[in-house]
Parts: structure tokens; C-alpha cells; sequence
């Protein structure tokens, strides 16, 4: 690449008298964008052929283009994430609502309308980099916040319960969870033999899988999900008083789900589609938000709840105790280079500032080990921090030097501490009142390597979970397990899981054993080793916020696909443009060929895609509009036939107008049947228009109609 203009300006500006050299350097800087240089400024001659013994000889030693171009390509790649390792990411800012000066000293939680830049990395936690994004898995969600104080990292997940108990459990989840060791298969996936194998094992990740068989783990878009810190941290104020809290981000955009069936034909068809709909949606200034919410306990009052606020596979009912919004999260930037953003960011839940602590949940108190570690094998050294994207806003001084890629010039006589030589007098740190100040817990204990009690109760709270899902979300559940379990080849773990089952719902574990030719047994389940029979206290029995069923939200963002031929009638659909502009809904024509289509008052009609690409898994919802020989050839088109019933099957809106309603009876739909929720039929008359467009608003407002019956004898 040539020479940046911003670089060579600076070089330029660097020496003090206008030299002759000088002069050269200015006018380098005016160089042409197109001049290609080697690394140390030379310009490469021919970027097309190495230095040869004659046209046809052997490459020559020399040739220190060909070798700076081929050393530097060699090294380009740094290892992945160990876990996470497939992600994407933006900028944003995070706005305070209120002060909470109460709860906690954190400059950036004190003034009402502080906006704070931020960072934030989505990724899946099982896949290698290059896997699908629409694969079943548990997502993160990382936040930099770029604070006065420093920076405070927020490195959550989609789920507010983790898999294990104890930090010395996550390499044997991880590998067990990754592809097998003997042919490194399967790729992003959980549904194989070793990760049954050890979850049977551990009745603790009883309740994060049913999180993970959940639509939850099935996002129609990182921003329609919710996520959540896990662990409870504390915030401390400035009179030293603690409370734990517990973090959770709650999207504008509501919360909505995939098919299952859905989810891995995308993994086909868009293999980016999550992370594409990420920057799609910034890069046309439709700008996600979530507001962070916390849930707050006195710390003299944890006790008195019933549940282990230190064991991270248990959550807080909502209803026990609210959670209050305290900010909002905005994504308004895509990164400009996924590599030095996306691929250097270096989250750490270590990075915290004044005012926010841990607690003594023993997986987030590996974790505190674990990141810096992991940084420093991925990014090459102790100096990461240096890196643009890492580096905090506001100013940092310590003695810290030298290292692998150093790139600050820290300038001076001295690195240490205390001295007098820096500025004449004595500076000196020691036991003061500012700055980071560690929460002074009493510690008067043995050392054990043993857990408490209190973390015995490994299904309560599964239970909690399964009561709290609508009947559709149910059914989902049990599909999922029972499509995991079909795929695992040890009959013995199959049914060690159906087992376990039984000891969160009797129903749940017969319906999940019966494809698989197996009965559920919650008495050999209780004989195993690492099962408690112990129960904590039953907090609520039923949490709704802990369903995503109901949820209507806005439609902003969200895709129809109109299908056409020649002979379509428009004026229907024009209505239907205006209606869903005003929802900021995207509409795309979709016929057989790209170009136009003639319509039945012999207009063009311009095409956005043709079926060759056009699947109906990229789209929200499906418009037929009317017109008699439109209708025709759509229902004589296999593609476009595969279309509509795919989208039936994927339970999305389907409105159907005029004409186009033959269209449908060829596909056996009827839709006066309540079993066709969703589906809407308009007769194309200019007095049904409006509330046709309003009616299909309405039905997108719901998002999907998962209560269509009979959906597996549908072709799709
Ligand atoms: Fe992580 N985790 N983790 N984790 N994690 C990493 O950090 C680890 C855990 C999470 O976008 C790694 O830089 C241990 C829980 C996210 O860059 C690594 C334990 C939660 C990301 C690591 C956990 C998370 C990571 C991989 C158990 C949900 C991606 C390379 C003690 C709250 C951050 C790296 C990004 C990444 C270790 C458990 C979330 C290896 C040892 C629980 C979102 O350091």
C-alpha cells in the first residue's frame, strides 16, 4: 500500500528546519494514492514478477521485494480465541439515564446523560473462526467502555447462567464442547458424542442447557437478543457500602428467535449473516440499542434470597428482584479494519474501575486469571494494551517497559518507584485513598478445595426455566434435545441425559426419550456420582420475563420479500410501501431474473433479486401481490412455489392479495384455518388496501407465528 498522506505528514513535520530533505518528504506526501512502497518507504517498481536469472531463470536470493512481501503474508495470521473466536464488532456510546451515586462511585455512572465511547465484540462461543454464525450456540457480548478512569470491560453472554461451577472445569467444557480430537469434527456444534458425554456427567450444566436448546441460542439477529453479565459484580460507593449486581442488556428491537430448520439453511445460504446484518444495519444509519439494566442486592440481604448469588449457574427471577434501566448502549460506527479491531480487541472482566468489584463466584475468579493470559499468547507480549483499539482514552503512567512491540515512547531518565529524579522531588505511591480500591471483605477460612453446599441444587432453577417457556418455545426445547441426542452414537449418554431430564420435568424428559427409543429414569440419575438431591429454596415457580414468546416489538429493520412476475398488479403494493416505509421496514422485489418486470398496467418494475439467490430464509416475511398471469407463472415456478412454503414452515407472515391467492391454494395453505395464523388473504379492492397493509403489520409484529400446526408435512 502507498504511504498514508496523515503519515508522511507527520514524518515531515517531524524536523524543525525547512531542509532540503524536508522539502522531499512534503512532496512525498503528495505522492500519487497508487505508488506502491515496501515497508521501509521504497517503491516497488512491478508488483507483478520477481527478480529472475533471465525470463525463464530461477528467482534470485536478492530479491528483497519478493522476500519483505512473502515474509510479512507468512505471518499475517495470530492465533484464534481459544473460545469466542468467531465474532464481529462496532462503536457506540453508552448513555447514563441517572446517577448512581447511591450504589456506586464509577465516574461514568454518575452523571445523568454521560456519554462514554464504547467497543462492543458479539461472537459465538463454540465455532473456530471461519464457522457459521446462524449455528446453535451460546453468544457473547464484550463492552469496552472507554472511561475517564479507565476502562471497564463488561464481557457477558446471551445466557445469564453458565455450564460449570468452578473455573477448573472450562478446559474439559471446552474441549469436550470443540470438534473431537481424533478427526476434528463437528465444527460449531454441540451435538456430538463428547459434549453429551461430559454434560451427563455434570448435573450443574443442567440449567444452561436448557438455555442452550432454547430459541435463545437461535438469534434472527445479534440485535434482537438479550444479554447478561453472569456473575454478580458489586458496586461499591463512596462510603465504602457494597451491593452485588447483576447486568443485563435489553434490545429496542425486542427479542426474536430463528427455526430451527431456519438456522441451518442459513449457515448454507449466508454463512455471515449475523454479522452482515450487524453492519448492514449501522451502515444505513439504523443504529442498535439496548439499555443495561441491574438488579441490585444489599449485600447484608443476599443471604436472605434463597439463591447463591456466587454460583454462576443460577439467575435472579426478575420478579424477585426488578431489574432497573440505567443506560443505554448505542452501535452508530462499523469498525474500519476487522483485523485491528475485531481480531486485536483484548476484553478482560479484570479491567474494572473504582467503584465496580468482584464477588467470589469461583468461575469469574479464574476468569480474572485466564483473559491477560490469553492476550498475551494472542497478541505476541505485554504491550497489547499499546494497540489503538485497546488503548484507553484517558491518560496512563507507570514504569511498566520495554517488551515485544513496544510502540509509546515513554521518555526519561526513570522506570521505577519511589524517585526523586523525575521531577526533583520525591514521588512516591503508597496505601492511599484514591484510585482502584479493593472491597474489604472479612476472610477468616480454611483453605479447602471443596464448594459450598449451597451449589448443590443443580435442577431448581432448570425447572424455573422450562414452567417460565410458552407451549411453541417448549416444543422447540424438546425438538432441540431430541435432535442433539439423535446425532450422539453412545446409546449410554443418551440416556444418562434423558435421566437428568426427568429430574427437571417428567414431561420434558418422555417427550425428549421417545424418538430415541428410550425411557427417562430420575432414579438412576440420582444414583450417579456429581447428582444432589438437594433443592434450594422455590423462589417463583414460573418466570415470564424469562420467555421470549409473546413479545410484539417494533419492525424497524426487518425484511419483506415481494414476490412478482410479468403481469403483477402494483397498485396494492404501493400502498403496502408506503404503510411499511413508516415502520422502516425493508421491502425487495424478488422475481425469476433480475432487470424489470412488466406490470399490468405496463410499467417497469425494477428487481432487486432473483431466486437464483433469494432464499426465503433471508427475509422476515413474504408479499404476493395480485394480477392473473402473475399469479400463474408464480404458481408454476418451483422456486418461487419453495419460497412460500419454506416461509410457511418457517412460521413468518405470508400475505397474500387478489390473484395471488391461487398462489397459495396451490400450495394446499388454507388460510381461513386458525392452524394459518399469519397468514392474510386480501381481495386487492382499493377500500381493503389500508387495512390489509396494516393488518400484515401487525402479524410482522409478532414476528413469527410458531403455533401453525402440522408444519412437518409442509415440502419445504
Ligand atoms: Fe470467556 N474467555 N472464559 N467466558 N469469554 C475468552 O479470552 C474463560 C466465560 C466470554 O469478544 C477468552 O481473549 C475462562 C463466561 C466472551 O474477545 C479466554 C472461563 C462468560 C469472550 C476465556 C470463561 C465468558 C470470552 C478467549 C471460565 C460469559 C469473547 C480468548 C473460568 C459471562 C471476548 C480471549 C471477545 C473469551 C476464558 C467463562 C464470555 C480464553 C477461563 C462465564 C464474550 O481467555
Amino acid at each position: 500500500m502507498a504511504q498514508s498522506k496523515p503519515d508522511a505528514q507527520r514524518r515531515s513535520r517531524s524536523g524543525d528546519a525547512a531542509t532540503a530533505k524536508h522539502k522531499q518528504l512534503e512532496s512525498f506526501s503528495q505522492a500519487p494514492e497508487n505508488l506502491l512502497t515496501t515497508t521501509q518507504g521504497v517503491v516497488v517498481p512491478d508488483n507483478h514478477g520477481s527478480l529472475r536469472a533471465g525470463a525463464r531463470g530461477p528467482t534470485l536470493l536478492e530479491d528483497f521485494l519478493l522476500r519483505e512481501k512473502l515474509t510479512h503474508f507468512d505471518r499475517e495470521r495470530i492465533p484464534e480465541r481459544v473460545v469466542n473466536a468467531r465474532g464481529a464488532s462496532a462503536h457506540g456510546h453508552f448513555e447514563l439515564y441517572r446517577s448512581l451515586g447511591q450504589y456506586t462511585k464509577a465516574d461514568f455512572l454518575q452523571e445523568a446523560g454521560l456519554r462514554t465511547p464504547v467497543f462492543v465484540r458479539f461472537s459465538g462461543f463454540s465455532g473456530e473462526r471461519g464457522s457459521a454464525d446462524t449455528v446453535r450456540d451460546l453468544r457473547g457480548f464484550a463492552v469496552k467502555f472507554y472511561t475517564r478512569e479507565g476502562n471497564y470491560d463488561l464481557v457477558g453472554a446471551s445466557a445469564p447462567v453458565f455450564f460449570i461451577q468452578d473455573a477448573m472445569k472450562f478446559p474439559d467444557l471446552v474441549h469436550a464442547l470443540k470438534p473431537e480430537p481424533h478427526h476434528g469434527m463437528p465444527q460449531a456444534s454441540s451435538a456430538h458424542d463428547t459434549f453429551w458425554d461430559f454434560v451427563s456427567l455434570m448435573p450443574e450444566s443442567t440449567h444452561a442447557l436448557m438455555w442452550l436448546m432454547s430459541d435463545r441460542a437461535l438469534p434472527r439477529s445479534w440485535r434482537m437478543m438479550e444479554f447478561f453479565g453472569v456473575h454478580s459484580f458489586r458496586f461499591i460507593n463512596a462510603h465504602g457500602a457494597s451491593h452485588f449486581v447483576k447486568f443485563h442488556w435489553k434490545p429496542k428491537l425486542g427479542r426474536h428467535a430463528l427455526a430451527w430448520d431456519e438456522a441451518q439453511k442459513l449457515a448454507g445460504r449466508d454463512p455471515d449473516f449475523l454479522r452482515r446484518d450487524l453492519w448492514e444495519s449501522i451502515a444505513r444509519g439504523h443504529c442498535p440499542e439496548w439499555e443495561l439494566g441491574v438488579q441490585l442486592v444489599e449485600e447484608g440481604k443476599a443471604d436472605a434470597l434463597g439463591i447463591d448469588l456466587l454460583d454462576p449457574t443460577k439467575l435472579i427471577p426478575e420478579e424477585v428482584v426488578p431489574v432497573q434501566a440505567i443506560g443505554k448502549l448505542v452501535l452508530n460506527r462499523n469498525p474500519e479494519n476487522f483485523f485491528a479491531e475485531s481480531e486485536q480487541v483484548a476484553f478482560n472482566p479484570g479491567h474494572l474501575v473504582p467503584g465496580i468489584d468482584f464477588s467470589n463466584d469461583p468461575l469469574l475468579q479464574g476468569r480474572l486469571f485466564s483473559y491477560l493470559d490469553a492476550q498475551v499468547a494472542r497478541l505476541g507480549g505485554a504491550n497489547f494494551h499499546e494497540l489503538p483499539i485497546n488503548r484507553s482514552l484517558c491518560p496512563f503512567h507507570n514504569h511498566q517497559r520495554d517488551g515485544l512491540h513496544r510502540i509509546g515512547l515513554p521518555k526519561g531518565q526513570v522506570s521505577y518507584e519511589p524517585n526523586t529524579l523525575a521531577n526533583g522531588s520525591e514521588f512516591r505511591v503508597d496505601g492511599g485513598h484514591q484510585g482502584f480500591q479493593s472491597h474489604e471483605d472479612v476472610m477468616d477460612a480454611s483453605k479447602v478445595r471443596r464448594r459450598s453446599v449451597s451449589f448443590d441444587d443443580h435442577y431448581s432453577q432448570a425447572t424455573l426455566f422450562w414452567n417460565s417457556q410458552g407451549p411453541a418455545e417448549k416444543d422447540h426445547i424438546v425438538c432441540a434435545f431430541q435432535n442433539e441426542l439423535a446425532r450422539v452414537e453412545t446409546p449410554a449418554i443418551r440416556q444418562r441425559v434423558v435421566d437428568n431430564l426427568a429430574h427437571v420435568d417428567a414431561r420434558l424428559a418422555r417427550k425428549v426419550a421417545e424418538p430415541l427409543g428410550m425411557v427417562a429414569d430420575a432414579k438412576a440419575a440420582a444414583g450417579r456420582a456429581g447428582f444432589r438431591e438437594h433443592r434450594g429454596k422455590v423462589t417463583v415457580e414460573s418466570s415470564p420475563a424469562l420467555s421470549m414468546e409473546s413479545a410484539v416489538s417494533p419492525l424497524v429493520t426487518r425484511r419483506v420479500a415481494v414476490l412478482v412476475d410479468s403481469g403483477v398488479e402494483i397498485g396494492a403494493l404501493k400502498i403496502f410501501q408506503q404503510a411499511l416505509a413508516e415502520h422502516q421496514v425493508t421491502l425487495k422485489i424478488v422475481a425469476g431474473h433480475l432487470g424489470v418486470v412488466s406490470t399490468s398496467s405496463g410499467q417497469q418494475l425494477q428487481v432487486d433479486h432473483c431466486f437464483l439467490t433469494a432464499s426465503s430464509v433471508l427475509f422476515d416475511a413474504v408479499l404476493v401481490p395480485g394480477g392473473a398471469a402473475h399469479a400463474q407463472a408464480l404458481a408454476a415456478n418451483g422456486r418461487a412455489v419453495h419460497f412460500v412454503l419454506e416461509a410457511y414452515r418457517h412460521c413468518k407472515p405470508i400475505c397474500v392479495i387478489g390473484e395471488g391467492v391461487e398462489l397459495l391454494r396451490s400450495l394446499g395453505i388454507d388460510a381461513d384455518t386458525p392452524s394459518a395464523e399469519g397468514v392474510l388473504v386480501g381481495k386487492g379492492d382499493p377500500a381493503g388496501r389500508v387495512p390489509l397493509a396494516q393488518e400484515f403489520i401487525g402479524a410482522m409484529a409478532r414476528h413469527r407465528h410458531w403455533t401453525r400446526s402440522r408444519l412437518d408435512t409442509v415440502m419445504a
